[in-house]
This record gives structure tokens, sequence and C-alpha cells, in this order.
């Protein structure tokens, strides 16, 4: 494959795209090597073919506030490759979605679910509208409407959604309450679904645990532990809060969590009952994390600053997309931090990773870091299709292998000759092969 001809192509096709350039871009510099040592992959043209997304649904989503008042926002799906199983990705809700971001995560889950090592392809979905603030019935009717469309793209052998950023267990019950109105079945449509009827068990807290799991992996090869390891959060969602408390569990320090108005610094440590409190802060939503420190006068909140100026040994992004930049990448590795897990899909900036990897700190990308989300997910959907649930424990030993097997393969495809583990290549070369062997297989299609 000729690099500079790809990425010039995809700067070309895909104009005021910076976030799906960004992604590819990623992808295609780490694979390449790989991909002219196997001459298949450019016989099949499988570069260009993983560039572009099998679909990309755009629908008009209306909806009436609690005061009448009518809005319209946009519905997005892009399916992405359905090479190794049915498309599967969150839908997010959020003020800034558009379709460069719905491409980037979709572009970001083929290759993150192809790592799982379950039968999973790649999509992700979602909305611009903004829940903050909205009530319960305008959640429930913007859910209904958007759901109204999306089921005519979506099936349990084809497309199944779940949440993300803004979209939650609530939301989810109230997109399958529609689904199921619309279609007359009972099926296993989304996933992250209440638990009586068809979610699995650990789901929640999935995001969460696999990431601290995944740092496991990256603490043992390099001989060191997770004990008393103080850990800088973002975020105060559901992938923080599942970090959190496998943090607490597993004797590691969390002290900061953070939202869009600033971070807050606990040097007691974030555990049990304000874990908790993380939860029910989510459930204002009112998207602020200020009111920590009201009631708990002890931690301290810095308004408009970012978690990653304290001193940390472990940062792990939490929150959304190129929230680590250059700037706190310095001040992270100056402060001493050895240990980047990303929770977040795409988290850190080009910049602030290239940094990471010029100072030779472990840095490991969402697609691998994360992916236990996802991972969960596929496992509610075999419990669906097997019509029994998992216990607890079954559930957490399962997610567990899958990480420690993507691990495996990030340092099987990733480890250089120094023996530093470039963990961005091994996970875009370890899930490239898979998706593009399943291509090669299915012919020109
Ligand atoms: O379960 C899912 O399909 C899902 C939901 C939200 C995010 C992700 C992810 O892997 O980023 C997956």
């Amino acid at each position: 494959m000729d690099l500079h001809k790809l990425i010039a192509e995809l700067e070309e096709k895909n104009p005021a795209q910076p976030l799906y350039i960004q992604a590819a871009k990623e992808v295609l510099e780490t694979i390449v090597d790989f991909v002219n040592a196997n001459p298949k992959y450019d016989k099949y043209a499988i570069v260009e073919r993983i560039l572009e997304p099998e679909r990309i649904v755009q629908f008009k989503v209306t909806w009436v506030d609690d005061n009448g008042k009518i809005h319209v926002n946009r519905g997005f799906r892009v399916q992405h490759n359905m090479a190794i199983g049915p498309y599967k990705g969150g839908c997010r809700f959020h003020k800034n979605v558009n379709q460069d971001t719905m491409k980037f995560l979709a572009f970001e889950q083929t290759f993150k679910n192809s790592l799982t090592t379950l039968p999973m392809g790649g999509g992700k979905g979602g909305s611009d509208f903004d829940p903050t603030g909205k009530s319960e019935g305008e959640v429930m009717r913007f859910c209904q409407a958007f759901m109204t469309e999306l089921q005519k793209y979506i099936g349990p052998e084809t497309d199944v959604p779940a949440g993300d950023i803004g979209v939650g267990a609530r939301e989810v019950g109230f997109m399958f309450g529609q689904y199921k109105r619309i279609r007359n079945e009972h099926v296993g449509v989304l996933t992250g679904k209440g638990l009586n009827w068809g979610g699995s068990l650990i789901r929640p807290e999935a995001t969460g645990f696999g990431a601290i799991y995944f740092l496991l992996g990256m603490l043992a090869a390099k001989g060191d532990s997770i004990k008393g390891k103080r850990v800088a959060l973002s975020g105060f969602g559901n992938v923080a809060w599942g970090a959190a408390l496998k943090c607490e569990e597993l004797g590691a320090k969390v002290v900061t969590i953070s939202g869009p108005d600033g971070y807050i610094l606990d040097e007691d440590g974030i555990t049990g009952d304000k874990i908790v409190y993380m939860t029910e802060l989510l459930a204002t939503r009112n998207n602020v994390v200020a009111p920590y420190a009201t009631k708990y006068p002890n931690a301290k909140f810095f308004p408009g600053k970012r978690p990653w100026e304290a001193k940390v040994d472990v940062a792990l992004p939490c929150a959304i997309q190129n929230e680590l930049n250059f700037e706190d990448a310095k001040i992270l590795v100056a402060n001493g931090c050895k240990y980047i897990s990303e929770a977040s899909n795409m988290g850190c900036t080009t910049e602030a990773i290239n940094y990471f990897h010029e100072k030779k700190i472990a840095y490991a990308p969402g697609k691998a870091a994360n992916a236990g989300g996802v991972a969960t997910s596929g496992l509610e959907m075999t419990q669906n299709s097997m019509k029994l649930s998992w216990t607890r424990e079954e559930v957490d030993e399962k997610l567990k292998a899958i990480m420690n097997s993507i691990h495996e393969n990030c340092v099987k495809y990733g480890t250089e000759k120094d023996g530093y583990i470039n963990y961005v290549k091994g996970a875009n070369v370890a899930g490239f092969i898979k998706v593009a062997d399943a291509m090669i297989d299915q012919g020109v299609i």
C-alpha cells in the first residue's frame, strides 16, 4: 500500500471530517508495514475497502417538548463493516454529534470488536440531541421518535445498537419499548438492557472493569502492580464509575473525576459512598461535577481545569474524544505518570500519543483498553440467543479472559525491537487481520 497516496485520498474524500481522518490515519500509519509484508491485502484492495463505511443512514427526528414546542434533531447510524458479525456499537446523544463523529466511532468499533474475539462487526449511531436538563417525558418522546426511524435498519442478526454518552439504561429501555411496539418482537436487538428483560450482569460496569483489567496486563508487562497506585479519572459517568469500583477493590487510589465544568481532586480517595454519589450526580443530568466538593468538603474543585494536572501514576481518560492533548501529556509525564489506559474512544490527541511513545510511557488506545464494554454486550447477545442468563462470576471470568487475550495480541503485534510495547500498533494490526481475512474469504462485495 502507498501510505502517502492513501492519506491524500482519505483527506480529499472526507472534507471537514477531522475526527474520521485522525482515526483512519492512525490505523494506516500503524498497519502499513504489516500490509506491505503480506501482498494478499493489496491484491484484494482491503485497505481501500475497509476505509469506506458499508452504509450511512441519516434521518430526521422530530419531537415535542413539555411546553409544546417542536424540535428537529439529526439521527445517524453508520454501519461500518459486517465481515465478522452483525454491526455492533452504541448510540451517542450529545450536542456535538455529527456524521464525522459517527464515522470515526464506527471505524474504531470495527477494529475493537475484532479484538474482542467475539463475532461482531462495527457500527455506531446517535443524535445531536442534548439530554442536559431534559425531562423524563421529553427523553422518552425523543427516544421513541429516534427508534421509529432507526428500527428500519437494525435487528438482532443485522445491527445491534446500545447506549453510549447520553444514553443509559433508561434510554435503552425507551428505545427497546418502541422497537417492540413497532415490530411486535421481543428480541435481542439492543444491549445494555434491564436485567429482567434480557440484560446481562456486569454490563454497566464492564467498560470500566475492562479498562482496569487491561491496565493489570500493562502493569504486569513491566513487573509492576496496581496496589497503592494513584489514579486520575476523567468524567463521572458509567465508565469512570466502573473504573473507580475496580480500583477500590484492587487497592488503587482514585483521586480525580471531572465534568465539563472542571475537575475534583479528592486526596482522601474516591471510594465507597463517593462512588455511589457519582451515579446520583449523573442522574441529575445537569452535567456538572462541582456539587461533589459541596457534599465532600475535603475535596477541591478546580473550575475549568482538566484532571491531568494532578500528580498520579495512572491516567484513565473516561470522558470523550481528544480530551487529553499534548500539553496534558507533558504535565502527566513530568509528574511521573507511567500508564495511560484509554477508556474513552480516541481520548488522546495524536500529539499526546506521539509524546507518550517518545517517552516510552505505556499507553493503551481505547480500541484495546475499553473493549470490555462491547465485549460484554457481545456476551449479552450470546445469552439472548441461548435464552438464559449467566451469573456475575461467569460474565466477569469471560470479561477478564477477553481483556487478557486483547493484551496478549497487542504484545504479539506491537512489541518493538527494544521491548517497548506499542499498543496502538498492536491493536490496529491484530484488529485488522481478522476483519481483512474475513473480507478476502467473502469475495469482492
Ligand atoms: O455495547 C456496545 O455496543 C457499546 C456501547 C457503547 C460504547 C461502545 C464502545 O465500544 O465504544 C460499545
